[in-house]
């Protein structure tokens, strides 16, 4: 009872306070206890006390052995099963290793946490069927070998797939190093392996789950998100940054479980510290309920002796690191250091054995623990649950590497650690095939098989599954989106305004209007959203339960329990994840929702690509909109926030459509196509599209754009000009589309110049398309070459094309090899600046002079004009030859 008090502190006075404490406990309970406990506190505080800090408890088990259920399953076997799994699974990194060195793979991490993934393989996560939801589990990434393992003997995966592990390109297949959606279809749901991503999905999609609910999209369950994570992964800043945010919504329906095998990669994660205090300390403090998994069974008998609580004092004070260095220790060397401290110590384990001393297992490695801790969280209520499991990194490798820092490395096995491997796991593979690391699988009619498979049928199927059953959406009709076809007529819109009223539209329709999502992180004023707050309300789970204080005006500040605006506040990487949650529940949760996440261009791409490559991965759908987005487009907010490389970073994530249109129309086609390729045609893309504040008229659509428009790029305005001595194209892209239309009338003005305007909407679409189709071409050597579609636009257009947006010059140059003649890229590289747009402009060199200039200089090298005319032509226009170069700063 009296489980961690030093012992030096129990004089009479501590003795009777705690008996006393003690017979409430027994007579009265638990509740009762706590009361006290706090009138005790809040006495002391009148008092003048100063209460001690104290945001951990003793480094014990938070469930004392006398209050752990009995254990429902045949340990027995369960053992058995895990120490299959466990050869396997070692086995597959060993042989993918030895076939060709330097593949990768890990031992370690899974050969720790097999209790943790068995305990809950056979009893606690339930598979999606349709009389069930079914949990929703993110597996830790690098313990994916320990996933194949177990579905190898569920008869899921083949012993071929097995042996290509990690060897995916093997023309008959292989497995992916690590959990990805894309890569294994039917297989795995999320992808975990960057550290951090997982645990921040988890609390978002736990609060997403809780919203479908509030929101009548789903009917409410006692579906779970566990998380299976790294004690080092812990320090990533994702995996605790959003951890109040579970609290505040009582996500009872979230479990983590941090395997604490105290190290990382490289060494310990708090060699001089308490990893589990200080994320006890942490999690408790934020609102979670802590259990901690310290000590398997076998020192229960120790503690029942250690009346004083000298033992759990002493497990407090050493540090991680000798922890680790006990885990690779003898006997004897425990019992001198650990125990030798305290003659008293030494006396509570005077009749183990070194063995026994060595052998003490530590909780997570100990299933009846284990067991009692995921109860427990399963059936906790009111706030999320971490688990803090401690455990051996590297268990069962013995000399191969438990306990010790190479051990996150380790991928090969000598014959003798092999042998060792074997014996301690007692699998049948003889001496002689041993050293052939061969995968084991019994037969079906055995004890164990049947067992994992009946288990498994009891918990619904198998997990990890992704499967889809959501039915495709109709698309909306184009009449939904005509006003925007139409243009805006004499007033000015930007672009912003334009997205923002169709999202308002989009939510208004009868048929999809309940599943469009908005999400945004404290900017909707910014891009004046804020009718949607009365619109459609501000999701939160509480309802509203102050008076707002703009309660009088139209658009006030608007919360409600089915809300639709997933408002995040000040955080990206949780809006991201919101995204992703809304983004794949046709897939959780076989509905269609269609998240909008409107952010700040500069904080999107720039700020959180991982998970916006984890989107892809993960095969979210939706639209990310970048907002106030062109670096000289947005005046007046400077290096940090102007955004002029978002739409290069877009390029790289392969099934992302990025678009930087100009006009309404354009924005209304791109959305309507999105809507149609990703639910109802269901194809695993997701959109990024940039919007912009500055204001213009909104031309109506010409005739026969639709297809140009979606496909990249689209001749907006031919040249006017009859006869001309020269010709050039100018491409623009978002805002910059009206510079160039503005240079093309000085041009033809002032310059003879005939110039034709293309707006190009994507030059990621016609990069793609281009290098798709010279792909082809090589490889069909005998056929009629593809013209790409670039090309095909620009066909018997040579000479001097000009291309300006407000993005890096990078982007133009990337379909530069396909554009007839001489391309002239002008764009935003550098920093940005605070001042105007017209200065910005002139900074940047992207205005409708410097288009002029660039394609007068252009026809200059091409002899088509003479040099006077730029010179003269550099004067008229104000441009200073001597301006700095924004490279330069
Ligand atoms: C963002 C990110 N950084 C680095 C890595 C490389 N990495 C993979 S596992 C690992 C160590 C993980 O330690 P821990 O979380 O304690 O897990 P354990 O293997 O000990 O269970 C590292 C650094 C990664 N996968 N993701
Ligand atoms: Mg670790």
């Amino acid at each position: 009872m009296s489980r961690g008090h030093a012992v030096e502190t129990l004089d009479v006075q501590d003795r009777e306070w705690l008996e006393s404490l003690e017979s409430v406990f027994e007579r009265q309970g638990r509740q009762r206890v706590a009361d006290i406990l706090l009138r005790l506190r809040a006495r002391a505080k009148e008092l003048g006390v100063q209460e001690p800090l104290c945001r951990t408890t003793p480094y014990v088990n938070t469930i004392p052995a006398d209050r752990q259920p009995p254990y429902p399953g045949s340990m027995k076997i369960e053992r058995r099963i895990k120490s299959i799994i466990r050869w396997n699974a070692m086995a597959m990194v060993v042989r993918a290793n030895r076939d060709e060195s330097g593949i990768g793979g890990h031992i370690s991490s899974y050969a720790s946490q097999a209790t943790l993934f068995e305990v809950g393989f056979n009893h606690f996560f339930r598979a999606r069927n349709d009389q069930q939801e079914g949990d929703i589990i993110y597996f830790q990434g690098h313990a994916a070998p320990g996933v194949y393992a177990r579905a190898f003997l569920e008869g899921r995966l083949s012993g071929f797939d097995l042996e290509n592990f990690r060897r995916e390109l093997k023309p008959e297949g292989g497995l992916p190093s690590y959990p990805h959606p894309r890569l294994m279809a039917g297989f795995w749901e999320f992808p975990t392996v960057s550290m951090g991503l997982s645990p921040i999905m988890a609390i978002y999609q736990a609060r997403f789950n809780r919203y479908l609910e509030n929101r009548g999209l789903k009917q409410p369950s006692d579906q779970k998100v566990w998380a299976l994570l790294g004690d080092g992964e812990m320090d990533e800043p994702e995996s605790l940054g959003a951890i109040t945010l579970a609290a505040r919504e009582h996500l009872d329906n979230l479990i983590f479980v941090v395997n604490c095998n105290l190290q990382r990669l490289d060494g310990p994660v708090r060699g001089n510290g308490k990893i589990i205090q200080e994320l006890e300390g942490i999690f408790g403090g934020a609102g979670w309920n802590v259990i901690k998994v310290l000590w398997g069974s076998s020192y229960d008998p120790l503690f029942a002796a250690d009346r004083d609580g000298l033992l759990a004092q002493r497990m407090e004070e050493v540090p991680d690191g000798q922890f680790q260095k006990y885990a690779v220790s003898s006997g004897d060397y425990i019992r001198e250091d650990f125990f030798g401290t305290d003659p008293r110590l030494l006396e509570l384990v005077k009749n183990y054995s070194d063995e026994q001393l060595q052998d003490l297992r530590r909780g997570g490695h100990d299933p009846v623990k284990v067991y009692a801790a995921f109860k427990a969280a399963v059936e906790h209520e009111g706030s999320p649950t971490v688990i803090l499991a401690q455990t051996i990194k590297g268990y069962g490798l013995g000399e191969a590497g438990e306990g010790r820092n190479i051990t996150h490395q380790q991928k090969k096995l000598n014959e003798q650690e092999l042998l060792a491997f074997r014996t301690r796991f007692g699998i049948p593979i003889s001496d002689g095939e041993v050293q052939e690391a061969p995968f084991y699988k019994p037969f079906e009619e055995t004890e164990e098989m049947q067992y994992l498979h009946e288990r498994r049928r009891q918990l619904g199927g198998h997990v990890p599954h992704r499967h889809v059953q959501a039915r495709p959406l109709q698309t909306p009709p184009d009449a939904l989106f005509e006003e925007f076809y139409q243009g805006s007529g004499d007033r000015a819109e930007a672009t912003t305004m334009v997205f923002v009223r169709l999202v308002a539209k989009l939510l208004r329709d009868r048929e999809i209007g309940k599943l469009i999502i908005p999400v945004v992180p404290d900017e909707a004023r910014t891009f004046g959203m804020e009718a949607l707050f009365r619109q459609v309300g501000i999701y939160s789970s509480l309802g509203q339960r102050y008076e707002p204080v703009d309660k009088a005006s139209l658009l006030y500040y608007k919360e409600q329990k089915d809300g639709a605006i997933l408002e995040e506040g000040i955080t990206e990487a949780g809006s991201m994840s919101s995204f992703i949650a809304a983004g794949t529940a046709y897939a959780t949760h076989s509905i269609n929702t269609i998240p909008f996440y409107f952010f700040y261009s500069i904080f999107g791409m720039h700020r959180m690509f991982d998970l916006i490559w984890a989107a892809g991965d993960i095969k979210a759908r939706g639209f990310l909109v970048g907002g106030i987005a062109g670096r000289t487009t947005l005046a007046g907010e400077g290096l940090q926030h102007t955004d002029g490389h978002s739409h290069l970073f877009a390029c790289a994530v392969p099934n992302l459509k990025a678009y930087d249109p100009a006009f309404g129309y354009e924005l209304a086609v791109i959305v309507r196509d999105g809507l149609r390729r990703m639910y109802e045609k269901q194809e695993d893309i997701f959109y990024y599209i940039t919007m912009m504040n500055e204001f213009y008229q909104m031309p109506p659509m010409p005739e026969g754009v639709r297809e140009g428009i979606l496909r990249g790029m689209y001749r907006y305005r031919a040249s006017a000009a009859k006869k001309s001595e020269a010709k050039v194209n100018l491409l623009g892209s978002g805002t910059i589309l009206n510079e160039a239309i503005k240079a093309q009338e000085i041009l033809e003005s002032k310059y003879g110049v005939a110039a034709d305007v293309w707006s190009v909407t994507s030059y990621k679409e016609l990069y793609r398309d281009a290098i798709e189709t010279e792909r082809w071409n090589r490889l069909h050597p005998g056929q009629e070459p593809k013209r790409p579609y670039v090309q095909e636009c620009l066909r018997g257009r040579d000479g001097v094309s000009v291309a300006a947006s407000d993005y890096l010059k990078a982007l133009p140059c990337m379909v530069g090899k396909w554009v007839p003649g001489r391309l002239i890229p002008l764009g935003t590289d550098g920093f940005g600046r605070s001042d105007t747009r017209a200065a910005l402009r002139n900074y940047f060199e992207v205005d409708w002079r410097f288009i002029t200039l660039a394609a007068l200089s252009g026809l200059a090298e091409e002899g088509k004009v003479k040099r006077d005319k730029v010179r003269k032509a550099i004067k008229e226009m104000g441009i200073k030859t001597d301006k700095i170069s924004p490279l330069d700063v």
